[in-house]
């Protein structure tokens, strides 16, 4: 079959006794031209073009599986023709209906290059945000804001000032912080970005700000430009409660001049189980990478939310292969961070990284600024080929960050 002008999808189906091989091509006729047997041989003519093709079904007995149950993998062809260049016509052609049909999980999608070449992708990428920010030779440290609801402006400042005094290259809101009368988005986008600039006298580095895009999806576009008119450098945005599309619109949007950070908000819903929903490295990776997304937010395997690393590992390898037209994205494992992980996450993710924390910035026994700080020696005693305990003799902040949450090395 030639491959050009068709869209691959790879599930994984579970069950005990089905023949896969008629199942396979029941998905690859029931989810394109749906009859083919039957049709008469001129309708057959007139239909081939649109018909899904069977690529491969590799069936793993139960001897071979890690469950002991009977699996195949099964990789289909789709027509490019039968759907619009966009990412809900895609999924909803692959696994649309078949998401709810039996124990079958999408492992993976190989859009063909026509499709992919509808989507620009990130704006900016891991590059461009080095770019922005003039930091190319470490990983990137995040701070997130916490205890945000409640708060009035001036509190907001204060916490924003004290993050970016800690000398943390990003800052995002609280993806739970969405419009409201204490906070609302421009006053919050001016205090902080104030703070951001106050902050620059004295650390002298650029940061970027990331603050929560909200609000009904028809409004998202009219809520970013306002957000950047009043000075926001950075949109954090909760992919997957508005869709894939909705990201796609915004990255594409040439008014939208700033850098969005994915994050994974309702992905427990989508990923975990073996049986059902989306594999993590193409929800996380890369459909987030294809939607345009600067920054991928994900649970890493070290913290408080965990995922296996090889499925970590994964997600980091979707955003940033060379094996997609669209920029590379910087992968940021998140939650329950801490300065004792830096070492871990930086063996696993190498140097295109962003060490990303919230309580462990804030929860750092002498403050936010402090807790900033420790994340910024961990990295540069990693850097340095240091361990954190030595390096901690001459760095107070990191020493009091070792004390309070440890130093794991595995
Ligand atoms: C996986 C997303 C992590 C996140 O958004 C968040 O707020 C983490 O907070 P901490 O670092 O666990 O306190």
């Amino acid at each position: 079959m030639n491959q050009n002008g068709y869209s691959k999808a790879t599930y994984r189906l579970y069950d005990d006794t089905a023949d896969f091989q008629q199942k396979a091509l029941g998905i690859a006729v029931g989810l394109t031209v749906g009859s083919w047997t039957e049709l008469p041989e001129t309708a057959k003519r007139q239909m081939e073009k649109h018909l899904g093709q069977v690529v491969s079904v590799d069936v793993h007995e139960p001897d071979n599986t890690a469950s002991g149950e009977r699996c195949a993998d099964i990789t289909i062809a789709y027509p490019d023709l039968n759907f619009s260049r966009d990412l809900p016509a895609l999924l909803v052609t692959v696994f649309g209906k078949l998401s709810m049909d039996g124990r079958i999980k999408l492992l993976d999608l190989q859009p063909s290059e026509e499709f992919l070449s509808a989507f620009p992708g990130p704006k900016f990428g891991a590059a461009g945000v080095r770019d922005l920010l003039g930091v190319h030779d470490r990983p990137l440290v995040m701070s997130i804001f916490k205890s945000v609801i409640g708060y009035d402006l001036d509190g907001l400042r204060e916490q924003f000032l004290q993050q970016a005094l800690g000398g943390v290259d990003l800052i995002k809101d609280d993806e739970i912080l969405f419009e409201n009368p204490l906070s609302p988005l421009e006053k919050r986008v001016k205090v902080c970005m104030d703070a951001a600039r106050e902050a620059h006298d004295t650390t002298g580095q650029k940061l970027i700000y990331f603050t929560n895009l909200t609000g009904s999806t028809f409004k998202l576009r009219d809520h970013a430009k306002r957000a950047i008119e009043a000075g926001a450098n950075g949109l954090l945005f909760n992919v997957l409660s508005y869709g894939f599309d909705a990201l796609a619109e915004l990255a594409a949007d040439p008014d939208i001049r700033v850098p969005i950070a994915a994050h994974p908000a309702m992905a427990g819903a989508l990923y975990p189980s073996p049986y059902h929903g989306i594999a993590a490295p193409l929800l996380l990776g890369k459909l987030m990478r294809i939607a345009g997304a600067d920054l991928s937010l994900f649970p890493s395997p070290y913290g408080s939310v965990v995922m296996p690393k090889e499925e970590n590992l994964a997600v980091r390898d979707a955003l940033l292969s060379d094996k997609l037209p669209q920029a590379p994205v910087f992968p940021v494992p998140s939650a329950g961070i801490h300065p004792g992980l830096v070492p871990l996450i930086l063996r696993d993710f190498g140097p295109d990284v962003v060490v990303n924390a919230g309580g462990g910035v804030h929860g750092h026994p002498n403050g936010a600024a402090a807790g900033g700080q420790a994340f910024r020696q961990a990295v540069d005693a990693v850097r340095n080929g240091t361990s954190l305990e030595a390096y901690a003799e001459n760095h107070p902040e990191l020493r009091s960050a070792i004390e309070r949450w440890g130093v794991r090395t595995s």
